[in-house]
């Protein structure tokens, strides 16, 4: 499968401090391409959908409520080796033990505020790039 895609929202506590135009600027300037973006609002539904893969885990209702709780970004975004160049950009999970200079270690506020999702495989970028997108919505 090709490398060239990943997935990415900006997350509700990101979005309620301010931070889409900084993240966007850190991640254009990383060389990332925006081949579809759309400012929404996930429902406890569809946030529970898309974490389907964690729903045995213990923060599961957390992470589900906290992502319905306000606006979101999603992207598309591309460049070669997208999935792990984007996951290095971002930092871990827990933004305590991201590196300096990644977008959660500069603006994730907990583990589970962390600011910024980025898909973990090619293959799962493409089912979470659909997921969001039609093919009328993709450049
Ligand atoms: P990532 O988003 O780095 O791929 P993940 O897939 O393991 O991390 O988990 C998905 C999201 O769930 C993560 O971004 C924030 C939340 N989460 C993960 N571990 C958590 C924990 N121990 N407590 C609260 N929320 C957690
Ligand atoms: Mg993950």
């Amino acid at each position: 499968m090709s490398n060239n895609k990943t997935f990415t929202m900006i997350k509700p506590d990101a979005v309620a401090n301010g931070h889409i135009g900084a993240i966007l600027d850190q991640i254009i300037k990383a060389g990332f391409k925006i081949n579809a973006m759309k400012y929404i609002a996930l429902t406890e539904q569809t946030a529970g959908k898309f974490y389907e893969v964690h729903k045995e885990r213990p923060f599961y209702g957390e992470l589900v409520g906290f992502m319905s709780s306000g606006p979101i970004v999603a992207a598309i975004l591309e460049k070669d080796n997208a999935v792990e160049d984007f996951r290095k950009l971002i930092g871990a999970t827990d933004p305590a033990k991201a590196e300096a200079g990644t977008i959660r270690q500069l603006f994730a506020e907990s583990i589970g505020a962390n600011a910024i999702h980025g898909s973990d495989s090619s293959e799962n970028a493409k089912i979470e790039g659909d997921f969001f997108f039609s093919a009328l919505e993709k450049f």
